[in-house]
């Protein structure tokens, strides 16, 4: 039977927003690709940060700061266990995935020379595309871009002939999301690597739907952002292999990143603090710690594996509507459906959906290549996390039918 088990509404109590009214409806929240919603705990565990520890980190010998540093370093332990990395040192704050993959661009790729190749693919977000662009630009570096087919897959048998000894650095999205095709990353990696090239994994979209293990991926850098994990804006991670990041040269100065600055010469102080310059977002460490201590306290496995369903059925349901276009039709997807109906703009639609209570994204997503691939607009995108229900489906569904019956 098709309706949502005990254990998604069990969860879905937690995350208080969820029960918010939009224009009078109930919210059905299908933005999650954008930003996942917070679990109570989070929301309590910034307000009792501010509350009652609130110091600088670091750099006091007081309490408050003692307390507030130990929040903080305590959610770099629990991250780090949580994706498997070998190191604490090899946990990096930053503000986000777009801050994390401008500090291995500016970082790594400044160390890359003239003919030095950098491999994306067709479908990255803008995020992780310009920063490169700016590096290739300024170190005459070349970026070269592995296609995709039609379906939404990368065309693995190009990639093949692209990776060769000048292939310094393959910067790739572990899942896009526009179109929610999981990309075959270990292959990638393995490939990569036996040309001694490095990789990075743009993790903004798999971290939410399902376990990371960098050790096992044996990738070279991870990046995602807290607020895609059910934690808060404004912070995010780039685990890097410590060998590399060691030769690194820091991406900012300031604060905390030094050992002994003088006007003649300064040091810089130990991993991972070489790369967090000035006062970090302190709350949003530790309650990015609280969120991945929301996702060790429930089954994951579980409700990872009825996202699926969530896919399966919203895919089932839309196919049934006339002129619809589905773009991005992996063979390996997460839970999200990305698609077009005619010629009406997705904006049009979106703007209905939401006037009936529905969350949803509209547009190119950041990804204006792909879009140019395409050679659409945009899409409309409907993206589930865990806490979604069957019902809320059947809502969007019937929402969508109302409102295509007022734009045709
Ligand atoms: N995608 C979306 O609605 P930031 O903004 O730094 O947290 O994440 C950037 C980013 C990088 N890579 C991928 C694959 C992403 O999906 C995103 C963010 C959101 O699809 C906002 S544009």
């Amino acid at each position: 039977m098709n309706q949502t088990p005990d254990y998604i509404q069990e969860l879905r109590s937690k995350f208080p927003i969820l029960k918010t009214k939009v224009h009078g409806k109930a919210l059905v929240y299908f933005d999650n690709a954008a930003t996942t919603q917070k679990p109570l705990e989070v929301i309590e565990r910034v307000q009792s940060y501010y509350a009652s520890e609130n110091a600088n980190i670091h750099r006091g010998v007081h309490h408050l700061s003692q307390v507030a540093t130990q929040g903080y370093e305590d959610a770099r332990k629990l991250i780090q266990n949580y994706i498997g990395a070998g190191k604490e040192s090899e946990i990096i704050f930053t503000k986000g995935t777009t801050d994390s993959i401008n500090l291995v661009a500016s970082s790594f790729g400044g160390l890359l020379q003239e003919g030095d190749e950098i491999l994306i693919s067709a479908m990255e977000h803008h995020s992780n595309i310009v920063p490169w662009q700016l590096i290739a630009r300024k170190n005459k570096l070349t970026l070269k871009v592995i296609p995709v087919h039609r379906n939404g897959e990368l065309d693995m048998e190009v990639f093949e002939t692209m990776v060769s000894e000048k292939t310094k650095l393959i910067s790739i999205t572990h899942i896009s999301n526009t179109l929610g095709t999981i990309n075959p990353i270990k292959d990638i990696i393995e490939k990569a690597h036996s040309f001694g090239a490095k990789v990075l994994i743009d993790g903004a979209q798999s971290i939410q739907h399902g376990k990371i293990n960098v050790s096992d991926l044996d990738c070279d850098f991870f990046v995602f952002s807290g607020h895609k994990i059910f934690g808060p804006t404004g912070i995010g991670v780039l685990y890097g292999k410590e060998a590399l990041l060691e030769l690194m040269p820091p991406y900012q100065g300031g604060g905390d990143m030094i050992k002994r600055v003088s006007f003649e010469e300064t040091t810089f102080n130990e991993l991972p603090f070489k790369f967090e310059a000035g006062t970090p977002n302190i709350v949003g460490g530790i309650a990015l710690g609280t969120a991945i201590k929301f996702l060790k306290s429930i089954d994951t496995k579980q409700a990872f594996s009825y996202e699926k369903r969530l896919l399966n059925y919203a895919e089932e349901e839309l196919k049934k509507i006339d002129e619809m276009t589905l773009i991005g039709t992996a063979a390996e997807k997460t839970s999200l459906v990305s698609f077009n109906v005619g010629k009406i703009h997705p904006f049009d639609i979106g703007t209905l959906l939401d006037k009936q209570g529905i969350a949803v994204r509209t547009g190119h997503h950041c990804t204006q290549p792909l879009m140019d691939f395409f050679n659409i607009p945009g899409t409309l995108r409907a993206s589930f996390a865990f806490y979604n229900t069957i019902e809320e489906v059947d809502v969007f569904i019937n929402a969508l039918k109302r409102s295509l019956s007022i734009l045709k």
